[in-house]
């Protein structure tokens, strides 16, 4: 199936864009922005909100037409590969299958102080109508919160006998947080053999879901995660690893 944008009628091809130019709010700033909006493709475009932020900056938003084409079978995601339990099942499966609690360490590394997206999937409180992990009985939840160094995640998930390591990262700024979850999971890497190492489960709104590989760990969590789906991916992986053990 091939799709187009839809603003005004279907198919139009309407988008809307927001960005910030460093320029003071006058007419030639807005017709920066029409430059910047015909040369991204946008034909044509029309600025329909422009004010000025601070000295010598001009936040906009342009609505336009695009000429691109969408083939919905070319579209590559993470699709979810593993069953969504309820809480009872997900007890019952740690119970069961690992027979002993399933052990969770959880921070924010590197200079990032974002706490509330890991609390949201840790803290009782949960989010969405969801508790979080803290909730469910079989699971020992630790939480470190902000700014934790690696060296001390380690030793951490070591001292608690983590079953998975939970990893956020909100601040993207100069890849941050790319490089810090690089030097989490090479940490992880060293410190423990392989097959006894913890599962490494990053999470934030900018990651790539798909960036697995790239980045050195086992499964990675965007915007919008419920910690119900955390808790069903961790009974999942770990019964799949005791399996194949
Ligand atoms: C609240 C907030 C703060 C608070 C944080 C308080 C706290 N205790 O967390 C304070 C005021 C401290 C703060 C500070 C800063 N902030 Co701030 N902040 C925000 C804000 C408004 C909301 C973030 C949030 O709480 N979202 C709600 C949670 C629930 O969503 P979430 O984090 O995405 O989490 C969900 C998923 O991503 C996922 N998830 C997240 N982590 C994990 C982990 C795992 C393991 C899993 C499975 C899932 C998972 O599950 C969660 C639930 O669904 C955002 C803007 C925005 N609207 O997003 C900016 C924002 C993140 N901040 C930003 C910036 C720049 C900063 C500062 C650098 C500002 C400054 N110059 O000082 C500082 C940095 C401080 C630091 N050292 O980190 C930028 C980051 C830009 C970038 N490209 O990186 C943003 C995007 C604002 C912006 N547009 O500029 N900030």
């Amino acid at each position: 199936m091939i799709v187009r944008p839809y603003g005004d009628t279907t198919g139009d091809g309407m988008v809307q864009l927001s960005f910030t130019l460093p320029v003071p709010h006058d007419k030639k700033a807005e017709g920066a922005a029409l430059q910047l909006a015909a040369k991204m493709g946008l034909d044509p475009a029309m600025v329909v909100h422009a004010r000025g932020m601070g000295d010598g900056y001009t936040f906009f938003v342009v609505y336009g037409r695009v000429h691109h084409l969408v083939d919905m079978s070319q579209v590559v995601v993470a699709e979810r590969d593993y069953p969504l339990l309820g809480a009872k099942e997900i007890n019952s499966a740690v119970k069961s299958r690992l027979r002993r609690k399933l052990s969770v360490v959880g921070a924010c590394i590197g200079t990032d102080a974002h706490t509330v997206g890991i609390d949201a999937i840790l803290n009782v409180k949960g989010i969405a109508g969801e508790k979080g992990l803290e909730y469910y009985r079989e699971f020992k939840v630790v939480n470190l919160g902000a700014q934790v160094h690696v060296p001390e995640l380690v030793e951490r998930a070591r001292a608690e006998r983590a079953d998975a390591v939970l990893v956020s990262q909100v601040v993207t700024q100069r890849d941050a947080h790319l490089h810090n979850t690089r030097e989490m999971s090479a940490a992880f890497r060293e410190a423990f053999p392989a097959g006894r190492r913890p599962l490494l489960v990053v999470g934030g709104p900018r990651f790539d879901e798909l960036a697995t590989g790239e980045l050195g760990v086992d499964r990675i969590f965007g915007r919008g995660t419920t910690p119900r789906e955390v808790a069903s991916y961790l009974v999942d992986a770990l019964t799949q690893r005791r399996m194949a053990a």
